[in-house]
């Protein structure tokens, strides 16, 4: 064995046990994802698809894949899923690929307004290759305005339309997002990534009956390994006026397909995309609904306690995992890279975050963002939550104190030791 490399994994392990995790895109994978994606399918290569590989062997990945298919299409209601994207960022670029051509317009959420890189930034292949416009929130409510969004959209006339973000704590109209895509003759696709899980559970707006095209991560609240996911309803049969050279229509589902592979990416990563199947058979286990309210549920509880404290959450709560606080409303002078620092002092981990409408970088920034996926799998209910805004503003009070900040970390470590992570279940060596 390596003791260098193992001992940092093991280190990592401690890190995680003994911390208070915040960062609304994380979570916690059952030992059993963790095994599925170690294992000896690291070694197959298999591009291509389930029966019409470019490779010999695959009679056992094939299977394998193909219960990771099943699976997610039963989770979704779905017609159709592609489970090989590497990320949800390769999903999201696959969809790109086979939807638009370069140059092409699309209207996706303003990444500083909480949307996500991938949705058109102008550092980003989404931003520079295509024609990226963008909505966003008022700076009134923290809220998206559908009739700005379809103005948005007849100005603009896009081919494609992208909702979804990373920090927007509100749920989706999928609808109205469809009626207007309908109107200017758009496709629609929802990036749920964030919500996924939610969804799934059936405790947020389903995507799936109005958008063309559903790409995901399956590693946030849908508490899968690291990857990413695209689905269809039923408008996979969808020729949308493609056509071979003989005439015959080209689904919508074998374009995307082409996206992924040979469009995006080589060979599937097999012993992920095994892992995606364990962890999508959790989700079809009722235990993940229980778990999805309760991840609504701490949510609702520390937004309230906050807003209690002085905090100012954008759009004043949260329908789903997460929240962006915006600082400036209790600590003007206090910026989101300091308050992340000060709470890693004490073990909690969050992100910093710029707000809709900051006056900082990005590097800086007036907010930071926080979800409860990962404590909700430590085992976490209102009550510890409640503890844990106590914390979080004892350290943002007291953000220099270093002594301070110690003390809080030692009663962070204590109060975790109550809520075992892969006890007995897991060592890197
Ligand atoms: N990095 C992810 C997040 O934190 O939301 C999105 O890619």
């Amino acid at each position: 064995m390596d003791s260098l490399v193992f001992d940092l994994i093991n280190k990592e392990l401690e890190r995680q046990r003994h911390g208070v995790e915040l960062i609304a895109s994380e979570n916690f994978t059952s030992a059993a994802v963790i095994k599925a994606m170690g294992s000896c399918l690291t070694n197959k290569y298999a591009e291509g698809y389930p029966g019409k590989r470019y490779y010999g062997g695959c009679e056992v990945v094939d299977q394998i894949e193909q219960l990771a298919i099943d699976r997610v299409c039963e989770i979704f209601s779905a017609e159709y899923a592609n489970v090989q994207p590497h990320s949800g960022a390769q999903a999201n670029a696959s969809v790109f690929l086979a939807c638009l051509k370069p140059g092409d317009s699309f209207l996706g959420f303003d990444l500083s307004h909480g949307g996500h890189l991938s949705h058109g930034s102008p550092v980003n292949y989404s931003g520079l290759v295509y024609n990226a416009h963008f909505y966003g929130v008022e700076e009134e409510t923290g809220t998206i305005d559908m009739d700005k969004v379809e103005a948005k959209a007849l100005e603009v006339k896009p081919k494609l339309i992208v909702c979804g973000a990373s920090a927007y704590s509100r749920d989706w109209d999928y609808a109205r997002f469809r009626a207007i895509a309908d109107k200017v003759g758009a496709l629609l696709m929802a990036d749920i990534a964030h919500p996924a899980g939610l969804i799934a559970a059936k405790e947020l707006n389903d995507p799936i009956p109005h958008c063309h095209i559903v790409t995901s991560t399956t590693h946030k609240t849908l508490r899968g390994p690291r990857g990413g996911i695209i689905v269809m309803g039923k408008d996979f049969e969808n020729p949308w006026g493609r056509t071979t050279k003989k005439g015959e229509a080209i689904m919508m589902s074998s374009v995307l397909n082409s996206g992924v592979f040979p469009g995006m990416q080589g060979g599937p990563l097999e012993h992920v995309i095994a892992a995606k199947a364990v962890a999508f058979g959790e989700v079809l286990d009722p235990s993940f609904t229980t778990y999805a309210k309760q991840v609504k549920s701490n949510a609702q509880a520390m937004a309230k306690s906050l807003v209690e404290k002085g905090y100012g959450i954008i759009s004043g709560g949260t329908d789903n995992h997460l929240m962006l606080i915006d600082l400036r409303s209790k600590f003007p002078d206090l910026n989101g890279r300091q308050a992340e620092n000060a709470l890693i002092q004490a073990d909690i981990t969050i992100n910093k975050n710029m707000v809709p409408f900051d006056s900082r970088s990005a590097f800086v920034t007036s907010g930071i963002r926080i979800g409860t996926a990962a404590i909700t799998t430590r085992g976490f209910v209102e009550q510890d939550c409640l503890q844990v805004v106590e914390w979080m503003d004892e350290v943002l009070n007291n953000f220099e104190d270093e002594k301070k900040l110690a003390g809080i970390r030692s009663e962070v470590n204590q109060y975790m030791q109550k809520f075992p992570l892969y006890e007995n279940e897991l060592t890197a060596v």
